[in-house]
């Protein structure tokens, strides 16, 4: 009979066995515990932060349209591709397939990838069409990511470019009214949260943790057509006559409502990749020049308000010079005794200056600083200058003077049309807006009633046949305005052959709507009077304008006094 015995020895080994697998279950419970009670937290925020990521959302930059609603500057929605250079390195085999979809070179992209290799975060190429994306997407390639941008786009391209500015490629506001109103039409991005598979690729999109706010849209006062039409004429002009540059600003006088603001040279918003910075600046509000002859419905104001004038008051301009001591103020030839509104149809510096003279210093200055003169206009555009107003004291003789034919003060052509503004408005000057407003507001007086009547009335004698202006004229309205053609400063002294052509003007002069200045700055060849090159585009535009905008003819085309006939605008083509 075969017996079983338990030895000492093999009780021990059962024992030893038992007290193993107790201490080997005890470890791991306590183990277990320590993991799911005093380290559950740190674990899981630690496998969170592996599969778990957050990313934001670009928000939905506001829309910037014109009066009419016409979209100006729209955002499109586009691709970023941007990589994890850690998960991105586990995946080279697959380089090429993407290098070649994004047309990118491979060394390069390693170069950067390994400078970034620290970084969780880097651009490969931003902006890319949806269709692209797509591609990308589907390669599938670990540590590539897409994310959801916006690229501004410029419907107007050119012709707004300078009234809009632009936005950097984050979607900022760098230049024009992209960047004064960057906060309205920003809007706050979001965040959202993803799950990442072991290679790192996006497995699903969890949750969004705060969605983008969209940006607010912005309505412009421009009016597009308006707009199409003043850079159509400007260029024309610009080029016709050689110019250097040229601006243009057409304003809504009762609303002091911008309604178009062009220059040239210009840019295309849309691709700036060769963009050159001199055809970047908005010149009609960053750019100054001295007034000259355009300034002298200003100087006839004063002579007005001194009491020592009245419209029909004469002044002596022979022998067509004037000596004051050493300096002598000429005209370009001897008009004789002339009245007040001679004296702008003529465009007589003696006169002038002999009204300055007869009046105080304090009197011709006070226009100018009700005016504004030597002040940014308060229209918010950024970069926005205010000139330089000198003013002189009662014995500077030569300085009251040339003051009073436009120099030894410089201004933007904002300024200049602002102060036509406040002509046309019967001597109320409006506040600036580049927004559409539907109240008026803050108007300030800074001429009487009477002397604004009495001053417009001059200014339809210049663009009659009998002045300076005639080529100003539009069949079927009377237009009331004022040529200047100033030589330009130049080191000691004034150049003869650098020279800005302008014109200042309003329609329908009976009961002013727009006020417009035109600028042509040293256009070179034999032709740049004001009057000349400057006036014509202030008749193409205002024809068209006073036709788009429904406002009705003053002037009975038999009755017509005006010369020449301003040909009919058609929209559209050209650009
Ligand atoms: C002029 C000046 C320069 C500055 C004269 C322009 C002065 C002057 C020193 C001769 C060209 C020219 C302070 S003229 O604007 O009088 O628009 O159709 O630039 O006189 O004293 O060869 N404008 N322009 N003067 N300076 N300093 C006239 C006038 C004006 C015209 C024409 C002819 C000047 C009718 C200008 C126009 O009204």
């Amino acid at each position: 009979m075969r017996q079983q015995v338990h030895s000492p020895v093999s009780h021990f080994r059962l024992l030893v066995v038992v007290g193993i697998v107790f201490a080997v279950a005890a470890v791991m419970l306590w183990r277990a515990v320590d993991l799911h009670v005093f380290n559950k937290e740190f674990l899981q925020s630690q496998g969170n932060a592996r599969y778990m990521r957050t990313m934001p959302v670009a928000a939905h930059r506001g829309v910037i349209t014109d009066r009419h609603g016409e979209p100006l500057a729209v955002s499109t929605p586009v691709d970023s591709v941007w990589i994890n250079p850690a998960e991105f390195l586990t995946a080279r085999t697959s380089w090429n397939k993407l290098t070649r979809l994004l047309s990118l070179k491979t060394d390069k992209v390693e170069r950067l990838v390994l400078q970034r290799k620290k970084r969780e975060f880097v651009y490969l190429k931003r902006h890319i069409r949806p269709d692209l994306a797509e591609q990308v997407a589907a390669l599938n390639i670990a540590g590539v990511y897409l994310q959801r941008e916006y690229r501004r786009y410029y419907p107007a391209g050119e012709v707004a470019a300078h009234v809009l500015g632009f936005t950097n490629i984050d979607d900022v506001g760098q230049e024009g009214l992209e960047l004064a109103y960057n906060d309205w039409l920003r809007g706050e991005s979001g965040r959202k949260m993803v799950i990442k598979d072991r290679l790192g690729r996006t497995i699903k999109h969890v949750e969004s943790i705060q969605a983008a706010q969209p940006g607010k849209d912005l309505t412009l006062s421009i009016d597009r057509r308006l707009q199409y039409l003043t850079y159509r004429e400007l260029k024309r002009a610009v080029l016709q006559y050689k110019a250097k540059s040229g601006s243009a600003i057409i304003l809504d006088t009762q609303t002091g409502e911008v309604l178009a603001m062009v220059n040239q040279p210009s840019y295309n918003p849309n691709n700036r990749s060769k963009l050159n910075s001199y055809r970047l600046r908005n010149r009609a509000v960053t750019d100054v020049f001295e007034p000259g002859s355009t300034i002298k419905p200003f100087t006839v104001a004063a002579a007005l308000e001194s009491g020592r004038f009245k419209p029909n008051s004469i002044v002596n301009t022979s022998p067509g010079y004037f000596r004051i001591g050493k300096y002598v103020v000429q005209d370009i030839k001897n008009y004789g005794r002339i009245n007040l509104s001679t004296i702008m149809a003529k465009s007589s510096n003696v006169g002038a200056s002999k009204l300055a003279l007869a009046i105080s210093a304090k009197n011709l200055t006070d226009v100018h600083t009700r005016i504004g003169f030597g002040f940014v206009t308060g229209s918010g555009f950024p970069g926005e200058v205010g000139g330089i107003m000198n003013m002189p004291t009662e014995k500077q003789l030569v300085e009251r003077a040339t003051l009073s034919y436009g120099y030894g003060l410089s201004v933007t052509p904002l300024q200049l049309v602002r102060a036509y503004a406040a002509i046309a408005n019967d001597g109320v000057m409006p506040h600036m807006s580049f927004i559409k407003v539907d109240q008026a507001e803050n108007k300030t007086r800074v001429l009487s009633e009477k002397y604004a009547k009495q001053i417009r009335e001059m200014l339809e004698v210049v663009v009659s046949k009998k002045g300076t202006g005639y080529r100003a004229a539009v069949s079927g309205y009377r237009i009331a305005g004022k040529t200047g053609t100033v030589k330009k400063a130049s080191a000691g002294g004034y150049s003869d052959d650098r020279y800005v052509a302008v014109f200042a003007g309003m329609a329908p002069a009976s009961k002013p709507r727009l006020a417009m200045v035109v600028t042509i700055n040293e256009p070179r060849g034999d032709v740049y009077y004001g009057g000349k090159i400057a006036a014509p585009v202030f008749s193409k535009v205002m024809s068209g304008a006073l036709r788009l905008l429904d406002i009705a003819p003053d002037n009975i085309p038999n009755k017509s006094v005006h010369l020449t006939d301003a040909s009919t605008v058609k929209m559209g083509g050209a650009f």
